[in-house]
């Protein structure tokens, strides 16, 4: 396989970007046709869909040997990390952008043997994307970001998932009533987006892979901790209850799970 040129890739992915979220952008007004998964607040619309198979025919179109990891069921069934695996979330928060046409995101990464490589969040309404990688480093927008504080949990607030939360699954009560506050922003990416920017001290959610591809590697990158909620290093290819922190929160958090 040829190696990444992850300059020239960044243009293009940033390009795909900007053609989803304008298409979305542009329908706004529209009815939308909501469809259930799993269950009533698990939504899927057209705009899931479509922004799905059009990431994936982009990167078809340029990387016909690479796997996709994607919700929505256009992407491969992927059995392990071998080669490049793009991890596409086309909609996060899709409660939201039916609610409230508002806080959601849309999110790519690329891995390359099981390895970080380049990962994207990008807000859809106010159009700011956070992106980067090991080896480029950390952007909002153009703007090069320097990395958060470490910061202990009571310092900082701490975004958890609604459910965890009120029906207290790993002592997630416990965790947040430690920090200086809750928040529950409703979209996974934006609350990775949040932890990498320094605005919140850490997040936990039980995710699937397209949750926290992304935002795994712009925490990694960000010099944060990335685990299971047991401390445990992530699987990629599994839905796991995963926690973003920083290294001291993380400390802390074990700490207050093992007592
Ligand atoms: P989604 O909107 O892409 O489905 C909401 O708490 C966050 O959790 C969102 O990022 C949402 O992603 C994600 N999530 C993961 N599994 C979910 C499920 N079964 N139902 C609703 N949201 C889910
Ligand atoms: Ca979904
Ligand atoms: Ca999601
Ligand atoms: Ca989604």
């Amino acid at each position: 396989m040829q190696k990444l040129e992850i300059k020239a890739i960044n243009t293009d992915i940033q390009r795909w970007l900007a053609v989803a979220a304008d298409n979305v952008r542009q329908h706004l007004s529209e009815q939308l046709q909501v469809q259930t998964k799993s269950g009533r607040n698990d939504l899927v619309t057209k705009f899931d869909k479509v922004t799905e198979r059009f990431f994936v025919e982009q990167i078809r179109q340029n990387f016909p040997h690479d796997k996709i990891v994607s919700e929505e069921g256009f992407g491969d069934q992927v059995h392990n990390m071998q080669g490049r695996v793009w991890f596409i979330d086309p909609i996060d928060g899709t409660l939201n952008f039916v609610r409230q046409r508002h806080n959601f995101a849309m999110m790519l990464a690329l891995y390359e043997n099981g390895h970080n490589v380049i990962g994207y969040i990008l807000d859809v309404m106010s159009g700011d994307l956070l992106w980067g990688g090991p080896e480029i480093g950390l952007y909002l927008n153009e703007k090069a970001i320097t990395k958060p504080d470490n910061k202990k949990l009571a310092a900082g607030l701490f975004g958890v998932n609604g459910p965890m939360f009120a029906y207290n699954k790993e002592n997630i009560q416990e965790i947040a009533l430690a920090s200086s506050g809750a928040r529950i922003l409703g979209s996974a990416g934006l609350e990775f987006y949040q932890v990498v920017l320094g605005r919140q001290v850490g997040y936990a959610s039980r995710l699937a892979p397209w949750d926290f591809a992304a935002g795994k590697i712009l925490a990694e990158t960000a010099g944060l901790s990335v685990t299971t909620i047991d401390g445990r290093p992530i699987n990629m290819l599994k839905s796991q209850v995963v926690l973003a922190t920083t290294h001291r929160a993380f400390a802390e958090i074990q700490k207050m799970r093992q007592a």
